[in-house]
C-alpha cells in the first residue's frame, strides 16, 4: 500500500496509527504542505485525490481519501485488531468520539481554513491563533466531559482495548500541543494519550519519527 502524506498532518497521523495496528507494511508517499512547495497543490497530486487533501492511500486499484474512510476500510479489510466494538451502541458511541475530533474540530483548524482566515480576511497570528485554541478547548472539554462520564480505564477513550477513538484522539492531542493550546484541564484525555503514545503502533506513527520530520 502506499499513503501520500506528510509527517506533520494529523490526518496522515490518524492513518499511520490504523496502518501501524494492523500491522500493515506501507510506503509513505511524501507530499509536503509547506509553502512554497504546497505539494497539495500540484497537478499531479491534484489527479489523486482533487481534493488538494492529504492523507490519501492507494491500494492496488483503490485510491481512498479521507481519513475515516482509510481507516473504516483498512478495518474492514484487516479485522484484527477491531477498531470498533462489536455492539452496534457501543460501535455508535466510539464513532460519535471520533466523530467530535473528525468533524467539529479538525476542519475549523486545518492549513487550509487557517490560510483563509489571513488571507482573504485578513486576521493576525493573535487572532488565527485564538481562533485554533477556540474549537480544540470547546472539543475537548466536551469530549473530557463524556469520557470522564463514563468512567474508563484511564487508558483509552473508549473501554480498555484500542478503538477509533483512540486512533483521533492521539494527532489531535498533538495538534493541541503544536500551538501551545492549554490542555491542562483535560486530564482524561491527557492520561490516555499518555498511555496510548507509549504503544508501538503509535510511537511509530508520531510526526518526529518519520522520514520526512524536519
Ligand atoms: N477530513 C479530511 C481532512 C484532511 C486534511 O485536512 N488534511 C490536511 C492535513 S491534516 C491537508 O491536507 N491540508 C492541506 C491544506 O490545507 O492545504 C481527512 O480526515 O482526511
Amino acid at each position: 500500500m502506499k499513503l501520500y502524506g506528510y509527517f506533520r498532518s494529523s490526518a496522515t497521523y490518524r492513518a499511520r496509527i490504523a496502518l501501524n495496528l494492523k500491522d500493515i507494511a506501507y510506503q509513505t508517499v511524501v507530499t509536503d504542505l509547506r509553502a512554497p512547495v504546497s505539494a497539495q497543490r500540484a497537478p499531479q497530486f491534484l489527479a489523486v485525490n482533487p481534493e488538494g487533501l492529504v492523507p490519501v492511500l492507494v491500494d492496488g486499484e483503490h485510491t481512498i481519501t479521507q481519513s475515516l474512510a482509510i481507516i473504516e476500510y483498512l478495518d474492514e479489510t484487516h479485522p484484527e485488531p477491531p477498531l470498533l466494538p462489536r455492539a452496534p451502541a457501543e460501535r455508535a458511541q466510539v464513532r460519535a468520539l471520533a466523530l467530535a475530533i473528525a468533524c467539529d474540530v479538525h476542519p475549523l483548524n486545518n492549513q487550509q481554513v487557517l490560510n483563509y482566515l489571513r488571507t482573504p480576511l485578513g486576521h493576525d497570528d493573535a487572532a488565527v491563533n485564538g481562533w485554533y485554541a477556540h474549537w480544540i478547548t470547546r472539543g475537548f472539554h466536551a469530549l473530557e466531559e463524556q469520557v470522564r462520564r463514563r468512567g474508563g480505564d484511564g487508558r483509552h477513550m473508549f473501554g480498555a482495548t484500542v478503538t477509533l477513538a483512540d486512533v483521533l484522539i492521539v494527532p489531535q492531542m498533538y495538534n493541541a500541543r503544536r500551538f501551545k493550546v492549554d490542555v491542562a484541564p483535560y486530564a482524561t484525555l491527557r492520561s490516555v494519550c499518555a498511555h496510548l503514545e507509549t504503544l508501538p503502533a503509535f510511537a511509530r506513527a508520531a510526526p518526529e519519527a518519520q522520514a520526512d520530520a524536519g
